[in-house]
């Protein structure tokens, strides 16, 4: 299951979910060449990440999975796969079909099915660090970059000419109007279509139009206006019929829009309060289940959490599909993480990071919840050579989706160079954790979080940004779950729960902040190598829970301070 609604309700569509053959291999010369010599001795679970199971636990190598699918003879097929790591290769009777080097992010493969009803799909993962081959994962991430199938797969039977997505775009709140843009298959430029649409319940109606690059778009009312808000998350359909094709779209009614320092949400100003969190379990790596996605959720709400970054790849899209419904704002990123000058200018790193753009905005375009785009998290951005990548990379998501804000999260504070560039300015901000050079050492810094969220706001004032909304998109402190000390000192949970009660205190309180986002909601796989010295467990302990989603002392203390603002 891709996400929670039937997407194409009259297609022929093959759940690939369930028990494959499986065997690792320390690493293949070339992953994208499959022996012929290979023998399936276990079965594993796909979705399902290797090696975070006990036999293969921490293993960096090519792993083979295979399975029998019964299609229609010479069927022309659509393989989606929602989201792999951290790189992949598609076979297709032993044929090679496609190469899925986007982490995380949905990739979609078109081939036939060719003679006879049964054939062998093995997916080859290989999980091993090489820039050459995978430049948009490194060993220095601050997560464990997990070997797997993270997310479900289906092959869908295509006709020759069908639906792809169709992107709704409110243009009035008021008239309940909304521009749609529907993207075909198989539809060359020039032709005419005919198709029949309707929203929520409503009757058909028919038009005809010319296709231009794949897409057609008209624009419609509906005659439900309820909007989409936290409070009140109203979802509505769009349903396309084309052919023998028929696509169902979830959409909100909402607009975002950055003002005089505010987020706008339908027009009015809204506070964005909660967590970066990531996929992440140690049990299940980066494939959560069904069960864990919803569990975190109920966890959210409960925290009285208004707001989640998706730290720092692209969301499942079932997650997001629960944010639709419980009205959580999302900001959702491509995959990046403290990408520095000398990679970022690196050809390929480049073409792969704007490779992901697309693919996203297509995913996640009709999702109400998510109302910011990231980008390259921890970037080099205080040299002025990191510009000429920023810039077409923010430029393409203003150009391409009008629709969210654009941001990204900086280290460098009064040091970077390209916040004229974003809607929103987001600063990372660990003073009272981390000490820097500047900073003497000292008991329980906590005095230290103020001056410096106070210098960021200055320096956005004196630098032209003031008009931008100021937001903190990462603060947070380290505690180790069931680590108590009478001291309150550093990774006790005391320390954490002071750190994130005076941080609430003082992000809550103040009106020029126009959201943050609490480093992290759970704790989380990290480095497994000696860089882990700086991460006890080997695990980041930011979270208000512990990777087992058990609260520490932080987590009464958040939901004390949420709730409290949300009834404001
Ligand atoms: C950075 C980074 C996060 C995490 C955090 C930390 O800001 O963006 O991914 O590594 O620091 O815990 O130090």
């Amino acid at each position: 299951m891709l996400n929670f609604y039937p997407q194409y309700p009259t297609r022929k569509i093959y759940d690939l979910s369930g028990i494959w053959d499986f065997v690792f291999t320390p690493g293949a010369a070339d992953p994208a060449v499959l022996p012929d010599n290979l023998t399936y001795e276990e079965k594993l679970s796909v979705p399902g990440c290797f090696d975070v199971l006990p036999k293969y636990a921490g293993l960096r190598g090519t792993a083979y999975y295979r399975t029998t699918v019964r299609t229609t003879a010479n069927a022309d097929l659509l393989l989606k796969i929602a989201g792999l790591g951290t790189w992949g290769a598609i076979f297709w009777d032993k044929k090679l079909v496609g190469i899925d080097d986007q982490p995380y992010a949905g990739m979609e493969f078109f081939f036939n099915s060719g003679e006879g009803e049964t054939h062998e799909l093995i997916i080859v993962i290989d999980n091993r660090f090489d820039f050459q081959r995978q430049p948009l994962v490194r060993e220095l991430f601050d997560f464990y970059c997990y070997g797997g199938i993270y997310r479900g797969i289906e092959i869908h039977e295509m006709a020759k000419k069908s639906l792809d997505r169709a992107q709704v775009t409110t243009t009035s709140l008021e008239r309940g109007e909304v521009r749609v843009k529907v993207l075909f298959n198989g539809v060359a430029d020039g032709e005419k279509v005919e198709f029949a649409y309707c929203f929520d319940n409503e009757s058909e109606k028919v038009v005809s139009l010319d296709v231009c690059a794949g897409s057609a778009e008209f624009a419609a009312a509906l005659a439900d206006k309820s909007l989409w808000s936290c409070e009140k998350p109203n979802l509505h359909t769009l349903t396309v019929k084309f052919g023998g094709d028929e696509l169902v779209e979830r959409f909100g009614l909402r607009t975002v829009k950055a003002e005089k320092g505010k987020i706008l949400l339908n027009g009015k100003p809204i506070k964005l309060f909660g967590f970066n969190r990531h996929e992440s379990h140690p049990e299940f790596g980066a494939a959560l289940p069904l069960g864990v996605i919803i569990e975190d959720l109920d966890l959210l709400r409960d925290l009285g959490a208004n707001f989640v970054r998706g730290s720092h790849y692209p969301q499942d899209q079932r997650f997001l599909d629960l944010c639709d419904e419980y009205g959580i704002l999302v900001w959702e990123e491509t995959i990046g993480w403290g990408d520095t000058i000398d990679i970022q200018q690196d050809p390929k790193f480049a073409a792969m990071q704007k490779a992901q753009q697309p693919l996203m905005i297509k995913a996640s375009y009709n999702h109400p919840c998510v109302v910011m785009w990231g980008l390259l998290n921890e970037g080099q951005t205080s040299t002025p050579e990191c510009r000429a990548l920023y810039k077409e990379m923010i430029d393409y998501l203003h150009q391409n989706d009008p629709t969210r804000l654009v941001t990204y999260a900086t280290k460098y504070g009064i040091g970077d160079l390209n916040l004229d560039m974003v809607d929103v300015v987001s600063f990372n901000s660990y003073a009272g954790w981390y000490p820097t050079d500047r900073t003497p050492e000292h008991y329980r810094p906590l005095d230290d979080i103020e001056p410096l969220l106070r210098l960021f706001q200055k320096f956005c004032r004196e630098s032209g940004l003031g008009d931008k909304p100021f937001f903190i998109s990462e603060t947070g402190a380290g505690g180790i779950y069931n680590w108590r000390d009478r001291f309150r000192a550093h990774w006790s949970e005391e320390y954490q729960a002071d750190y994130l009660e005076k941080s609430c205190d003082l992000l809550l309180n103040d009106p020029n902040v126009a959201g943050f986002s609490f480093w992290v909601f759970c704790d989380f796989r990290s480095y497994s190598t000696s860089r882990a010295v700086k991460r006890p467990r080997s695990f980041n302990n930011k979270g208000v829970l512990d990777e087992y989603r058990r609260p520490k002392l932080a987590y009464e203390v958040v939901k004390a301070a949420f709730n409290k603002a949300k009834t404001k």
